[in-house]
């Protein structure tokens, strides 16, 4: 379906996993107006260079890809998420955002000395949030009172805050995370180490996050990062991933209004595979097993929080 991916003048990090050119057509059939709530741009570096302060440099993934990618899946629209590799320089993304015809909408990385008009013409772009980051591998540390600012900053916008971080960091960043004054997006789930127990200590704090904070969502992406298991069905089925499905079912099922859903395309990081695209959208009837449920998870709840103009309050 696409060519193959190149890195424009850059070297790609070793060992690094291009995502996946000949993704199979899912089983599972989408239901209109679809949302995949979370996936990248990459450049291309040759025309949106990734940032000097990056920690990995990727393939090239472009706009014209990933609608490709849309339309394959059968998704409707996309909400894109600024990676790591662009740093705050976000104008890859909202080059994408301007060639969606109002089918994506984005996440930003801001820093603290981004101006009013900065803000306002990422809204016009289509941008409705920022992301902060705590997976050290990924970012240099943020001050939290500069991240709080920022949060402050984007509140009167209507925005919101992605956070992304590690399971066993929560306790630490809890009272942070409190503090936030808009609603705040739980990138995968807090990342549950999905060989501990799911009544344990960790996975039970993120729960207790979530019930103790009407204003927290949850994606409950990535199968393919959280498991151990892997993509290969032992009955030769499309259920790949099986280990994360109690973990995502549960929260889809504790808290069904506040979930999305996203195939994080194009995969970046990833160490042993990489997923086909299509298979990780068989892998969505696992964790939301009624209609209802998958109505929720992918049209209703993205449709609200990123297009509630068109949303008629579902
Ligand atoms: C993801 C996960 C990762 C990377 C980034 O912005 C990024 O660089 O989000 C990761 O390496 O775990 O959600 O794409």
């Amino acid at each position: 379906m696409n060519n193959k991916p190149t890195s424009g003048p850059f070297e790609k990090t070793p060992g690094w996993l291009d995502w996946y050119t000949g993704p199979t057509k899912p089983q599972f059939k989408l239901p209109p107006n679809a949302v995949d709530a979370h996936c990248h741009v990459f450049g291309p570096g040759a025309e949106f260079p990734y940032a000097p302060e990056r920690k990995y440099t990727p393939c090239d993934a472009s706009w014209q890809q990933l609608f490709a990618l849309r339309d394959h899946l059968g998704f409707s629209k996309n909400v894109i998420v600024q990676a790591t590799c662009h740093g705050a320089d976000n104008r890859a993304l909202v080059d994408a955002l301007k060639r969606s015809n109002g089918k994506a909408k984005g996440i930003a990385t801001v820093k603290r000395g981004v101006t009013d008009q900065e803000l306002q013409d990422l809204h016009a772009a289509g941008v409705r949030g920022v992301r902060f980051n705590f997976v050290k591998r990924l970012v240099d540390f943020t001050p939290k009172d500069e991240l709080l600012e920022i949060a402050h900053r984007i509140q009167p916008l209507g925005w919101h805050v992605v956070i992304y971080f590690e399971s066993v960091d929560l306790p630490e960043l809890w009272d942070f995370f409190t503090k936030l004054p808009t609603t705040v997006v739980v990138d995968h789930m807090g990342r549950p180490d999905v060989t501990k127990p799911i009544d344990g200590p960790e996975f039970q704090l993120f729960l207790k996050f979530m019930r103790e904070h009407p204003n927290v969502w949850s994606k409950v992406s990535c199968p393919e990062r959280l498991s151990v298991s892997g993509p290969r069905a032992l009955d030769g089925e499309r259920n790949a991933y099986r280990d994360v499905v109690p973990y995502a079912r549960t929260v889809v099922e504790a808290f069904p209004d506040r979930v999305l859903w996203g195939t994080d395309w194009p995969h970046p990081n990833l160490k042993d595979h990489m997923p086909d695209d299509g298979l990780l959208v068989d892998f969505i009837p696992h964790i939301a097993t009624t209609p209802e449920l998958q109505k929720k998870l992918l049209v209703d709840n993205p449709n609200r929080l990123y297009w509630p103009e068109e949303s008629q309050g579902g």
